[in-house]
C-alpha cells in the first residue's frame, strides 16, 4: 500500500470494525490472519505500541508447533514463490529492498542451496527482516545460522517475524515510534 496517503491514526484503528481491521492488519505477521484476530478483542489500543505488543504476546504465547507454523508462513528469499511472481506485496517489497531480485545466479544458486539445507535441518523456513538487511548479510547470517540448534533457530526466526511485523505496522500507521522489543 502507499503508506505516505493512507497511515492511520491509532484513533482511527479503535474506530474499525473487525472486518476492515483484519483487511488493513491481516497480513502483518505473513500469510498469519490469526493474529491479528487474536488481538482485535484488545481495543481500544493505548498506541501503535500496545498494538504491536499484543501481537508479540499473542505470539509468544503460542506452543513451539504454533511459533514454527508462523515460521513455515513465510516465502524463502529469493524461492520458487519469489521466482513464480507469487510473494505477498509486503514481502515483494522487503525481498527487493534486500536485493534479492539482483542476485547473480551464482549467488542465488548459493542462497537456494543454504536455504535448503536450513529447511532440511531445522523444518521450517530461514526467516530473516529482509528490510533491515542486505544480500551479503544476509548470506552471512544464513551461513551462522545453520550452526544453531533447533530451539535457538526458533527464537531467532520468531524474532525476525516480529522486526517484519514492527515494519509493517509502522508502514500503516502514522509514525509514532513502535521501537519495542526489537
Ligand atoms: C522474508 C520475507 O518475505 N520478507 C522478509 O523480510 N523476510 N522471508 C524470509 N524467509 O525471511
Amino acid at each position: 500500500m502507499d503508506g505516505a496517503t493512507a497511515r492511520k491514526t491509532i484513533s482511527e484503528v479503535n474506530l474499525m470494525d473487525y472486518e476492515e481491521f483484519i483487511k488493513v492488519f491481516g497480513n502483518v505477521i505473513e500469510h498469519c490472519l490469526l493474529c491479528a484476530a487474536a488481538v482485535w478483542r484488545y481495543r481500544p489500543f493505548k498506541s501503535v505500541k500496545h498494538l504491536y505488543e499484543e501481537i508479540c504476546t499473542f505470539v509468544d504465547q503460542l506452543p513451539g508447533s504454533g511459533r514454527e507454523g508462523i515460521l513455515r508462513s513465510h516465502p524463502d528469499l529469493a524461492g520458487r514463490v519469489a521466482m513464480q511472481g507469487q510473494l505477498t506485496a509486503e514481502s515483494t517489497r522487503e525481498q527487493r529492498t534486500a536485493g534479492m531480485a539482483d542476485l547473480t545466479p551464482q549467488e542465488r544458486d548459493h542462497l537456494l542451496q543454504m536455504n535448503k539445507r536450513y529447511r532440511e535441518k531445522f523444518g521450517f523456513p530461514f526467516v530473516i527482516c529482509a528490510r533491515l538487511n542486505r544480500k551479503d548479510v544476509i548470506l552471512e547470517s544464513l551461513e551462522v545460522r545453520l550452526d544453531n540448534p533447533a530451539e535457538v533457530e526458533l527464537e531467532k526466526g520468531i524474532a525476525e517475524v516480529k522486526k517484519i511485523c514492527q515494519l509493517r505496522l509502522s508502514d500503516l500507521l502514522e509514525s509514532e515510534a513502535v521501537n519495542c522489543r526489537l
